[in-house]
């Protein structure tokens, strides 16, 4: 990665900063990418002329609202709720609904920022956006999730719709939630619109495989990188950090690819199952049971569990971190490294904290970014779009087909984009470049808008 910022970008990066202070994760996810697209600016001087950087800086659009709703004991509560509608040059605005309570503007907007280079990768018609809530789903009853999700709907219904924005999941929201605002959005338009959210459930439009599609998706594109070095997944430990969405069908990918999963995580700990984790147990106790990473131990009782303390002391050949941002630090990766890691998927959104990229760079260790690495759940949720416009259902083969082919793809244009610029290997700088180009192609095609 170029670590130093030329000097017209960093004039536009400061100014980032002081426009919008405070927001340390939109700093970085902003820096990041000026960092990278440097070399693509001496390409495409008419991109510099017509001040896309700093356009695309801005999000075109940014909501902020209150959500009451009362808990089950009749006691009112108050949150916040944000949309950003950061771009909208390649489609609908497209991006997740993260409900957590560590969510303010600036979570959302690096979110959202980086969405719109992930949704250019894919290939399909999106643009970016992202939103989400300081609401704490954790310990609420259903009619309590419930009650929120109506009233978060109420203020988000005037703001999305099939050709506008569509929200989908990410940490926090799954089919629950999507079910509950999809039932409110219906009753407050009074139109079955069902390409206006995705993740939905299978009975009501949602697609085959979008479930899977994030932790598969990482899965195929690290196998795309292990390829190209006529390696594989077969015989590897691999260390996935998080429980949720993304980390369970990670697991699900890497045991279907002959790899073994040694170490997964929560917010509280991690367990480690040296014979490698049980997908089934998994999936009952995180999907049905909604319960803690610690009680996978009742079932499997070699398997141990740490309370606190970093999950990237395991060491493995290969790590998936698939919790959250900036939870894989300079140190974790230094670690990482020592204990011979060969390669990292991130299928959380920046997850690995600029020192721990830099780290793995500089040791050679295959490293597919989240913006490239993740959007398969983003492309999936596109593919849902698409049967819903179409009214129909694709079997699951074919959506896993399609999603495969999508991944192979983004490796090859971020890998090629990587080559071009000067920095093979360097797929942190390729996935930028490629999406961006794309994005910035198509705003100078829409004039100054
Ligand atoms: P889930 O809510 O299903 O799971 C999140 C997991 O990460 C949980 O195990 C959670 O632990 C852990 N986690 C969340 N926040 C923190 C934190 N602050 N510190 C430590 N652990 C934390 O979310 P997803 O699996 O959907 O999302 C995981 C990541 O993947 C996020 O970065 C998301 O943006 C990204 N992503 C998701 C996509 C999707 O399709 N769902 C698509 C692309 C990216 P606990 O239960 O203790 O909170
Ligand atoms: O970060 C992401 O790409 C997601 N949370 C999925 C977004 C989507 O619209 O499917």
């Amino acid at each position: 990665m170029v670590t130093q910022l030329s000097g017209s970008m960093e004039t536009i990066y400061n100014d980032v900063v002081k426009r919008n202070p405070g927001e340390a994760e939109f700093h970085q996810a902003v820096k990041e990418v000026l960092e990278s697209v440097a070399p693509a600016l001496v390409k495409y001087p008419e991109f510099v002329e017509a001040r896309i950087i700093e356009r695309i800086c801005e999000p075109e659009r940014q909501t902020i609202f209150r959500v009451p709703w009362q808990d089950d004991k009749g006691q009112m509560h108050v949150n916040r709720g944000i949309r950003v509608q950061f771009n909208s040059a390649l489609g609908p605005y497209k991006g997740g609904i993260r409900f957590h309570p560590s969510v303010y503007l600036g979570i959302i907007k690096f979110l959202g920022f980086e969405q719109i280079f992930k949704n250019s990768l894919t290939g399909l018609p999106i643009g970016g956006g992202k939103g989400g809530s300081d609401f704490d789903p954790k310990g609420k009853s259903d009619s309590e999730v419930m009650r929120f999700c109506q009233s978060f709907m109420i203020e988000l219904h005037r703001l999305i719709g099939e050709h506008t924005d569509v929200p989908a999941g990410d940490i926090g929201v799954g089919a629950r939630e999507i079910g509950y605002m999809f039932g409110q959005y219906k009753r407050l338009t009074n139109r079955f619109e069902a390409g206006v959210l995705t993740g939905k459930g299978l009975l009501y439009g949602g697609s085959l495989a979008r479930t899977q599609a994030t932790g598969y998706g990482c899965t195929y594109f690290v196998e795309e990188m292990l390829k190209a070095k006529n390696n594989s997944f077969d015989g590897k430990k691999v260390v996935v950090s998080g429980s949720g969405n993304v980390a369970i069908y990670t697991l699900e990918k890497v045991v279907q690819l002959g790899g073994k999963v040694i170490a997964m995580s929560d917010s509280g700990g991690y367990v480690v199952d040296e014979k490698g984790f049980d997908f089934g147990t998994i999936k009952r106790l995180k999907e049905v049971e909604r319960r803690r990473i610690k009680d996978y131990c009742d079932y499997h009782k070699h398997a141990r569990y740490i309370e606190g303390g970093s999950i990237w002391d395991v060491p493995c050949d290969i790590a998936m971190p698939s919790a959250t941002q900036n939870e894989l630090t300079g140190k974790d990766a230094k670690e990482l490294v020592k204990n011979g890691c060969i390669a990292v998927g991130e299928g959380a959104n920046m997850p690995s904290t600029p020192e721990a990229i830099q780290v793995f760079l500089d040791a050679g260790v295959l490293f597919g970014p989240a913006k490239a690495a993740n959007a398969g759940g983003v492309a999936t949720s596109a593919l849902e779009m698409q049967q819903n416009a179409g009214r129909e259902a694709w079997e699951f083969a074919e959506v896993d087909a399609k999603l495969h082919q999508i991944m192979r793809n983004i490796y090859k244009t971020t890998s090629e984009a990587a080559d071009e610029f000067g920095v093979p290997g360097n797929f942190v700088v390729g996935a930028n470049i490629a999406g961006f180009i794309k994005v910035a192609r198509v705003m100078m095609i829409h004039g100054l808008i």
